[in-house]
């Protein structure tokens, strides 16, 4: 898995990447991450990256120039690549994008903004993909890049080790995580539930299952329509329906 990525910030980009736990992917060349400073691709002594709005208004947008030439620059070595550009406008990013992005074969350029946007000439001209990571502004790409780039890299076979279990995955796909408990089984009065004590594998499993359709259909009952249930799923969920009767949800 190749990334590369332009950004005036490269510092946010390093720090991540110097984490212990990208150590090894980095070091056995499962994955590489290069970061590109734009302001190593402007003309003028300043190393100018933003100017006026055209039509006015507040904010400085990033002037096209420096995009281009980084672009033109880093595809020069003419290895097949993949432009994306982080913005609110984009399409929203999913796991099963993740996914897709883990796959591709071809270099990941990932285009980060600041300021109030960046050119609309260079979405037009450079870039591929648009991919927004949810409904809210940041002050910039940097934070939506790390998002995807994080996402995407630990579904790269080997890349951080194999802690996270294909399995295990796959059968969670669509729903939300069940809850996790570690020792001691009682900490301050609060117990671990007792099914989890038992050493009875089939019942913690369907313990958990049950538990994480719980929440999901708390908390994202929407996911429940696109979740590949089974039929072991559909009486879990009646069985959640009568306990709600019993109890109703005391959540927010
Ligand atoms: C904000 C340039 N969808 C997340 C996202 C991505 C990028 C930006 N905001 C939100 C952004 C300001 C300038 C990009």
């Amino acid at each position: 898995m190749r990334c590369d990525v332009i950004t005036i910030f490269p510092e946010i980009f390093n720090a991540y990447f110097s984490l212990k736990i990208f150590e090894r992917a980095l070091q056995s060349g499962i994955v590489g991450i290069k970061v590109h400073n734009l302001r190593d691709y402007t003309f003028d002594r300043h190393k100018t990256v933003d100017d006026y709005p055209y039509g006015g208004g507040p904010g400085m947008v990033l002037k096209p120039e420096p995009f281009f030439r980084a672009v033109k620059a880093i595809r020069a070595d003419g290895v097949e690549t993949c432009t994306i550009m982080l913005s609110p406008q984009g399409k929203p990013f999913d796991q099963e994008t993740a996914l897709a992005l883990s796959k591709e074969k071809r270099r990941l350029l990932f285009i980060c903004g600041r300021y109030e946007g960046i050119d609309e000439r260079v979405k037009d001209a450079l870039v591929e993909r648009e991919v927004s990571i949810g409904d809210y502004i940041l002050t910039g790409g940097e934070l939506a890049a790390l998002v995807i780039i994080d996402s995407v890299v630990r579904l790269v076979p080997g890349a951080l080790g194999d802690e996270h279990s294909a399995d295990e995955e796959s059968f969670s796909w669509g729903i939300l995580d069940y809850p996790h408990y570690t020792r001691p089984p009682e900490y301050e009065g609060l117990k671990v539930p007792e099914t989890l004590l038992s050493g009875n594998h089939g019942e913690i499993a369907r313990w958990r299952r049950k538990e994480a359709l719980r929440r999901t259909s708390s908390r994202r009952p929407e996911l429940l329509k696109r979740a590949p249930l089974t039929e072991e799923d559909d009486r879990l969920l009646l069985e959640i329906k009568e306990e709600e009767k019993d109890e109703p949800d005391q959540c927010s």
